[in-house]
This record gives structure tokens, sequence and C-alpha cells, in this order.
């Protein structure tokens, strides 16, 4: 037998192994492969039962993704489970890595489970929008429980050996050569009377109470994800209707979910954010430098966020300063932010005292001297920065990667103020950075493709979801960032209050709408910018200049008494808009909530367009990538410009011009990528 399953044969016991790159998942050339093997087996008298093992760095990483919406073809999982589950001979499954979704149900479907040390199950369907469709919400309650059962779905989070072993998933654990004994254990079963296959193992459901409390913890999920609210009746299904009919009503469920636009947007995220991985046009098998120490300029809320990021991969890093005092601060402050984890219990004491025994402070850019990687985290001024670099220059050992953290600047220019700009780029973090995943790495002219490559490995290494992008002035994120920034000023004074601009877009999905974002992240930053680049923000300006910086002063576009992070409105505020609107000569009207939430989001998709056609973004996937991960964008959307085509390109191009029309801004006319693909019926992707 050639193709993805190879087909053995010892003392017999057949043994049908899958080698199916990269993470095996069942494709319509696998199934087959694997149905002759059963077919095979079963018909072959010689053979006693059949063992299923799995080579590569999964066992079976699930259905395949890509074909879904395609037209199904035979075998399809449903048929494969079915040949499995009605086989006359034992079949033992030697799970040797991860077993997930569709693979876990084929393993499910199986007599026995045999697992290696390193074996990890689990129903990951959830984070696609979708439930696990080929028995799975029937097979796992009769394993483990239904109310474990529920909680392994509606979590999405595998399993590891032990734990599955603890669960019921498994039936044996193979300290080592799994396959021998998995195929002992088949000659074993071959022996005695055939075990009851799953489908049929009522008794393993377990009190429905138990089912129904742990159902009762999912409301909140239930009324908003549609997948729990389907997997809850699934699972509920298994007390009440005959196996056959559950999983009929289960079929159902996920076909329905198959088509919600939710699932298709959160099945765009998966493969987008392993696309983003990919660094268009540097070449195949760039190999990335060695990083063993970093260094960070500048404590303050970025470099100390930063610095914690190498502490927690365990990377020795050195923070480096102006002054003591400053220092002291910045040390401080990282001390008392590991000492928050340790309150919440998410952090051990030995844990946080190993991860500050990694971060060493030091005043004075000589101490960058020894490091592979210098991110700079000084002020937003571009006269510093060159500075910086230069001293850098003089500084850095040769091929260390010289990074800047900076929001908006131009890096070609950083680098410029260096004798190796092949080494300068962009590694633009998220406030807060230790949290945050998104990492922008920002692309020089003049740029590497090793220092690149070291730059997005880095950021793997360090937690991070790394996006390659271009130079320009904020980047992807912050550039369409301050498209919506100009609507919120202008929606502030045409009548809207803080708290409807924000509720808009946590209507729609975003943790925190633009003003609340603005109080955390400190209302200065924007108006250095903007006192930099002589650009105007009449309310964002007049809250900075009363001192109203936002959480950090106890005050900005909300008052946060004694420190509260949730800021309350404040009539002070909405006086002072209204006085800025008179002056401005703006005509205030009430404003509908669907023109507040278009206001904010279109021209950012719009800017996102302009993006994609200069190349500053290499995929509309990447967009979708940086808002995810970096803005907190609803993952159930897909992302702007997933979003955008969802919702049609040819009707947000009207809305645009119809916007453009009445407020005289023309960047608002629909970017020319945006107008083409509207008029060929086409979406971004
Ligand atoms: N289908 C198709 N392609 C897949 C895939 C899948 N299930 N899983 C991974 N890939 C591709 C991926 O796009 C990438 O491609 C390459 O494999 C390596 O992936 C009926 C409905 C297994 C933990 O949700 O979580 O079964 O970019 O970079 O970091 O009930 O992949 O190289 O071209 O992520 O080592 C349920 C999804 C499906 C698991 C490995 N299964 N996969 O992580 O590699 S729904 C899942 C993962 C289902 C049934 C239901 C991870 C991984 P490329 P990678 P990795
Ligand atoms: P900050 O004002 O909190 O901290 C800047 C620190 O740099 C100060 O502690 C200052 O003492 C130090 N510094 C100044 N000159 C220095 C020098 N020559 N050597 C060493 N240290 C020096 O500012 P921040 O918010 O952390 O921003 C830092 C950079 O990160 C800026 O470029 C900013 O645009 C960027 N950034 C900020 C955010 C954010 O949300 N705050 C997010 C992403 C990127």
């Amino acid at each position: 037998m050639t193709g993805p399953v190879r087909y053995g044969i010892a003392e017999g016991i057949a043994v049908a192994t899958i080698a199916s790159p990269p993470v095996n998942a069942l494709s319509a050339a696998m199934r087959a492969g694997l149905a002759e093997a059963v077919r095979r087996a079963c018909a072959d008298p010689a053979i006693r039962a059949l063992v299923i093992a799995a080579e590569g760095r999964t066992w079976i990483a699930g259905a395949d993704i890509s074909e879904f919406g395609k037209p199904p073809v035979s075998p399809t999982l449903a048929e494969l489970i079915a040949m499995l589950d009605g086989c006359p001979k034992p079949v033992v499954a030697a799970i040797h890595a991860a077993a997930l979704g569709g693979g876990l149900e084929v393993a499910m479907a199986c007599s026995a489970r045999v697992l290696g040390p390193k074996a990890k199950l689990g129903l990951p369907e959830v984070k696609l929008g979708l439930l696990p469709g080929s028995g799975g919400t029937q097979r796992a309650p009769r394993l483990m429980g239904a109310a474990a059962a529920l909680r392994l779905m509606a979590e999405g989070e595998p399993l590891d050996a032990a734990a599955a072993m603890a669960a019921g998933l498994g039936d044996m654990l193979a300290e080592d050569d799994l396959v021998m004994v998995a195929t002992a254990h088949a000659a074993a079963l071959a022996e005695g009377p055939p075990p009851p296959p799953v489908s049929r193992r009522d008794a393993g459901l377990g009190p429905r109470e138990a089912f129904e409390a742990e159902a009762a913890k999912l409301t909140r999920r239930a009324a908003t994800e549609p997948q729990v609210a389907a997997m809850i009746a699934c699972v509920r299904a298994c007390y009440e209707l005959p196996f056959v009919e559950a999983v009929a009503q289960e079929r159902a469920a996920f076909l329905a979910l198959l088509d919600d636009p939710r699932s298709k947007a959160l099945r765009h995220v998966f493969f987008a954010e392993r696309d983003a991985a990919k660094i268009a046009d540097i070449p195949a098998g760039t190999a990335p430098r060695k990083v063993a120490r970093a260094a960070v300029l500048g404590a303050g809320t970025m470099g100390g966020g930063i610095a914690m990021c190498f502490a927690n991969a365990g990377i020795p890093v050195r923070v480096i300063e102006t002054d003591d005092a400053a220092l002291r601060r910045g040390l401080d402050r990282i001390r008392a932010t590991y000492g928050a984890s340790v309150k919440r219990g998410s952090l051990s004491a030995e844990a946080l005292e190993a991860r500050m025994a990694l971060i060493e402070g030091a005043v004075g850019l000589e101490a960058a001297k020894e490091a592979d990687v210098i991110v700079e985290a000084v002020f937003e001024e571009m006269g510093l920065k060159k500075q910086v670099f230069a001293t850098l220059d003089r500084v850095a050992k040769p091929g260390a990667i010289l990074a800047s953290n900076t929001s908006y600047l131009d890096i070609d220019e950083m680098a410029a103020a260096t004798s190796r700009p092949g080494d300068v780029l962009g590694m633009h973090f998220f406030s807060p950075a230790n949290v945050m995943k998104l990492l922008e790495v920002v692309r020089a002219k003049a740029t590497a493709p090793d220092a690149l490559a070291t730059a997005a490995e880095l950021g793997r290494r360090l937690g991070k979801v790394p996006v390659v992008v271009g130079v320009c002035f904020g980047f992807v994120g912050n550039r369409m960032l301050a498209r919506r920034t100009q609507q919120v000023e202008r929606l502030l004074l045409e009548g809207a209050l803080p708290q409807q601009v924000d509720k808009a877009l946590t209507d729609f999905g975003f943790r925190m709408g633009p003003c609340a974002m603005g109080d955390l992240a400190g209302l200065d930053i924007g108006w250095r910018i903007r006192q930099a680049t002589g650009k105007r923000a009449p309310v964002a300006d007049a809250l900075v200049e009363a001192g109203r910086l936002g959480q950090k002063t106890g005050k900005g576009y909300y008052l946060y008494p004694e420190g509260a992070r949730a800021g309350v409105p404040d009539a002070e505020v909405a006086a002072l808009i209204e006085a800025i609107a008179a002056r401005e000569g703006v005509a205030r009207r009430a404003i509908p909530q669907d023109e507040i939430l278009d206001r904010l989001l279109l021209p950012m998709v719009n800017e996102g367009a302009r993006i994609l056609e200069e190349g500053i973004a290499a995929r509309p996937g990447d967009v979708d990538v940086i808002w995810l991960h970096g803005y907190g964008w609803p993952a159930w959307t897909g992302g702007p410009m997933h979003w955008a085509g969802a919702r049609g390109l040819a009707q947000i191009a009207a809305r645009l011009a119809q916007f453009a029309e009445a407020s005289g801004d023309d960047s608002l006319r629909p970017a020319p990528l945006l107008a083409r693909r509207a008029a060929e019926g086409r979406g971004f992707g």
C-alpha cells in the first residue's frame, strides 16, 4: 500500500502506520488509506487484530480543515468511524503524540487506546466555531463521563497522557516501544471476547446531575457561542436518545455550524495565523542568528514589559536607563507586576525570584555591549532615537540585532544613523508588553534576511505572534488605528459621548472601546506625536492639556475614582467637548449606534486596503492577525479584512463614499483596491 498509510503484519497483527506530513490531518487520501487498512485486516483470516500507529509531530491532528466547505469525498470521516466501530476484530490506537478533533474521534472508535508519554488528547473544535462532528460528542462522554467530556470540548485544550489516562480516555500507558505494547495489547484483546464498542458503553456517562451542573457553568458562553450551545445539547442527547439518533443530531448541528459565518471567520484565523509566520521573499532556510543575551533600553511602560518577556522565556536581559532613579523605578515596577501574578496565583514566588534573577539593571548604553539583541524603548522622539542608534552602532557587538519599539517613527531613518543598517529593524510590542501577543516585526529597506528571520523566530520564543510589516507611519496596526482615532474625535464633536463610542465597539465584540483604551495606554503618547507632527485632535489635546492623561492621572475620557481600572463617565468631559464643538463650529446631533460603528470600523478597513496595495502588509490575513492579537478585534469576525469581505465590499464602498460626501474628507473615499474588489464582487482574500 502506498500513500499516507503503510500496512504491515507482525505475527497475525496488522499494523497501519500513518505518515502524512505536516500533521497527519484526515485528508481524503488519508481516510481512504485507513479505510483500506481496516478492510484488509477484516478480510484477511490470518489477521487477528489491527493496530493504528502514526509517525510525525502528531498522531492525527483532526479533520483536514482545508477541505471544509468542499464537496465531501468518500469515505467520509463518519463512514470511516462507522467501519472502525463495526469492525469484528479488535482495533488498537497507538497514540504517540497529539490526537485532536477527528483524530481523537478515530481513536475513540477503536476498541482500545494505548498512549505514549507524549500523547495529547483533545477536542479543539470549539476554537474553530465547531463541535466534534464525527461521534465525539457521544463517545467521549461514554469514556470519561458526560461532565468531564463537556468540559474537554468547551475548553478545547488537550489532556496530556497522564491526565487522559486518569480521565478514562486511555486504556494503557506505554513508557516506551509504544507500537510493540499496542500490538501485544491487540493480541491479548483478540484472545478474549471483543470489548464492547464505545458506542455501547452507556454506563460510562456518569450521573446526569453532574453533567447538568457542568452545562449550567457554560450558560453565559452558550448565549454568545453557538458551538457551545450545540455541544451541550449533543452531550445531553447521550441521556435522551439512542446512540445512532444522537449521532445524527450531532451531524446536523455540525453541518449548521460549518456554515456559520463565525466558524468561517475562526477557520480563516487558523490559517491566517499560520501564514503570517511565513516571511515573504526571504531565501528558504535563512538561519536565524543566535540569541543568548538581550538588552532593553528604557525601563518605562514598555521597556519593563519587554524585559519581562525575555525573562519569561529564560533569556538573561539587561535593562538600561539614563539614571539610577529611573532604573530603580523601572525594576520596582517589574517586581510589582510579577508580584501581582504571585498574588493571583498564576506565578510562584520561586518563579518570581528566578525571573528577577535574569533581569539586571544598568545605567548608560555601554552596558548593551554583550547583547545579541537590543530593543530600544526610549521616548518617542526621532532625535533621541537616532542618537541612541548612533551610540549602539559604536558599542554593540558585531551581528547584534538593533531593534526599535517605536510606535510610529521611521526605522529607515534610525538605520541610517548607523554603519550597520542590515542589523536594524523594528520590534513593535503592544501594551502591556508582557501580556499582548502581537509583535510587529518592521522590515526596513536595508534589513538583512537573517536579521528578519532572527526577530521573527525570537518573537515566537517570547510567546508572541510575529507579523512582518513594512516601514510607514504607524506601520499596520497604529496606521489603521489613527483612522479610527480621527473618527472618535469627529463623533465626539458631532454629538456622541465617550461611553457611546465605546459601547459601539464593545457591542461589536471588542473588550474595550477606544476612549477606555486611550486612557489605559496614556493620552500623552498620542499628544506627543501630534505635537511632533503638527497634527491636531481638539478633544484629546484639550484633555491632555487639562492634565487628563488617562488612568495614570486618575482621569482622561473617564474618571477613575481611587485608581479604579474601569472608568466612569465624567460630566466635566461632556461639557469640555460641547465647548470645543462650539468653538470649532461643529453642529451636534444624536448619532445612531450603527453609524458610530461604521465610522469607527470602515475607515480602518479602507486604510487596510491602502496598506495592502502599498505592500506594507504581505497578506490580508496578516492585517487580521495584527488586529486580533494587538488590538482585541473579536476573533469570531475574522479580523477587519475578513469581516469586511464577509459583509460585502460593495456595501462598504458605498457607505464610505457617503461618509466622504457628508464630511468632505477625501481620505474616506474607497481606496483603489477596495473599490476594485467591490466592483468585482470579491473580498480581500
Ligand atoms: N487541517 C489542515 N491543515 C492543518 C491542520 C488540520 N487539522 N492542522 C494543522 N494544519 C497545517 C497548518 O495549516 C500548517 O500548514 C501545518 O499543518 C503545520 O501546522 C470532524 C470537525 C496540530 C497542534 O483543530 O492545533 O477534526 O502553514 O504550524 O505548531 O470533529 O496545527 O505549514 O502550510 O499549527 O506543530 C480539529 C488544528 C480539526 C487542530 C500542530 N483539529 N491544528 O501545531 O504546526 S476539526 C484541530 C493544530 C475536526 C471533527 C472536527 C496544530 C497542531 P502550513 P502548525 P504546530
Ligand atoms: P515611557 O515614557 O514610559 O518610558 C521611556 C523610558 O525611556 C523612560 O523611563 C526614560 O527614562 C527612558 N529613556 C529615555 N532616554 C533614554 C536613554 N537615552 N537611554 C535609556 N533610557 C532612556 O515610554 P513608553 O510608553 O514605554 O514608550 C517607549 C517607546 O515605546 C516609545 O517609542 C513608544 O512610542 C513605544 N511604544 C509605546 C507603547 C505604549 O502603549 N506606551 C506601545 C508600543 C510602543
